[in-house]
């Protein structure tokens, strides 16, 4: 006879911490209660600053579509990459952090040991199917000792984190939906990338990944 087991899914997963390298901790599910929640602020966000595909300094098209919230916001065209308080679009200065996502950010780096994060600015990534981020370190943050918080959303990504020098052998992570990682210490400078999303469907998001990342400037 088939047994037809119930799950209970009211209850989402617990939180788990593990640890990927020095500095690099990845907070399971931390950020699942509050998804649809922050999902909502990253679409009224958009509403105002609406996601566009950033020129590198290179020339190149980024296949990553972003927008920012918070007092500061990164971005980058032909003149380089720099932390700008006034989105280019508008001209206006970018919508402010909604208290939700500071207060998780804050909470997470909390966790991982970090007790002083004020993040100032939301870096605000939409992938859609097929869209990467190749492999980089975040170095236009003038102070290093603060962390940098992720929090994935939607479509599952491989994430690629390697070590300081763009040659290091890199590991292969998956980042999925609620997943929040605290990234500091020595693994501040650490190569990473996010590996092509692959075709999919998401219940909250649809066909996109959406990363937020949080960077203390000031
Ligand atoms: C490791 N974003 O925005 S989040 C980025 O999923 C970025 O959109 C990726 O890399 C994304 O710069 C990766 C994970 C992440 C973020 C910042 C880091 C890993 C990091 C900074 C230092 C080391
Ligand atoms: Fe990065």
């Amino acid at each position: 006879m088939m047994n037809f087991e119930l799950f209970d899914q009211s209850e989402p997963p617990d939180t788990f911490c593990q640890i990927l390298a020095s500095g690099a901790v990845i907070l399971r599910h931390f950020a699942l209660h509050q998804a649809e929640q922050i999902l909502s602020e990253v679409s009224r966000v958009s509403e105002q600053m609406p996601f566009r595909h950033m020129i590198t300094p290179g020339g190149y098209e980024m296949s990553v579509a972003m927008t920012n919230c918070g007092r500061f916001g990164w971005v980058t065209d032909r003149s380089g990459y720099r932390y700008s308080e006034l989105d280019p679009l508008s001209g206006k200065a970018w919508i402010s952090m909604p208290p939700i996502c500071y207060q998780l950010a804050v909470e997470a780096a909390s966790q991982a040991g970090f007790n002083d994060f004020q993040p100032d600015a939301c870096l605000i990534n939409r992938y859609d199917i097929g869209a990467k981020m190749s492999l980089h370190q975040d170095k236009d943050e003038p102070d290093l000792n603060h962390p940098i918080v992720s929090m994935s959303f939607g479509l599952p990504a491989k994430f690629q984190f390697g070590g300081l020098s763009r040659s290091d052998k890199t590991q292969n992570v998956m980042l999925t939906h609620g997943d929040v990682v605290v990234w500091g210490g020595e693994s501040r400078l650490a190569y990473h990338g996010i590996l092509p999303i692959r075709k999919g469907y998401h219940p909250a998001t649809g066909e996109h990944r959406i990363n937020l990342t949080f960077r203390q400037i000031k």
